[in-house]
């Protein structure tokens, strides 16, 4: 697991998800994660099998909802500490598909791969606005704990851009997620592909 993590943001984005998740998988983003906080289950559905089928190689995932990601047979799913526990979501979605858990601090990273996740979000390592209840930035300084307290591959999120994308990496992390720094770019594309071009 290396690369990039696209997350979709219909609030932000200029140009709108479908538009998006073209874009980021044309330029090869790794993972593409749905997210939305609003709309009907009908509506989450309907545009999580749009997005879906627009992934080609790339891994499509589910924010929170592992009812959506088990009805549109998605890759795997993404929780925090507010949705279902992970042993629970292991338990309906069986083995083979990916569990990612975000985590704010080194306790909840080692926690969460005792408890069976594949991958650990860890930020927001710097400040942003785009989700509201983040808490506060850890730093790189929490990428660096995680990288050597856990094996599971360390996905860093929160505030990351062109400028500090680098040092990022070089704490340690496998992939990196942007979202502003991406979908609210007038060139999705020429921007997923600098944070590509970073682990080439
Ligand atoms: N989880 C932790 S921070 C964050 C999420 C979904 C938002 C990251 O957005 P941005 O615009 O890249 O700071
Ligand atoms: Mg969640």
């Amino acid at each position: 697991m290396k690369g990039f993590y696209f997350i979709t943001d219909a609030n932000l984005s200029l140009a709108g998800n479908r538009s998006d998740v073209r874009a980021a998988v044309k330029a090869g983003a790794s993972i593409v994660q749905y997210r939305r906080k609003d709309g009907t289950t009908a509506s989450l559905y309907k545009e999580a099998m749009e997005l879906k089928s627009l992934c080609g190689n790339a891994r499509f995932i589910v924010n929170d909802r592992v009812d959506v990601a088990l009805a549109t047979d998605a890759d795997g799913v993404h929780i925090g500490r507010d949705d279902l526990p992970v042993k629970i979501v292991r338990h309906l979605l069986g083995p083979d598909k990916i569990i990612g858990v975000t985590v704010r601090n080194l306790e909840e990273a080692v926690q969460a791969e005792e408890e069976g996740a594949d991958y650990l979000g860890v930020g927001p390592v710097y400040h942003t606005s785009t989700k509201k209840d983040a808490g506060p930035p850890s730093g790189i300084q929490l990428i660096r704990e995680v990288r050597n307290a856990c094996t599971l591959p360390v996905i860093a999120i929160g505030g990351i851009t062109p400028e500090n994308a680098g040092e990022v990496i070089k704490a340690g992390a496998d992939m990196i997620c942007a979202v502003s720094a991406t979908v609210a770019e007038p060139d999705v594309e020429k921007a997923v592909s600098y944070f590509q071009r970073l682990f080439t």
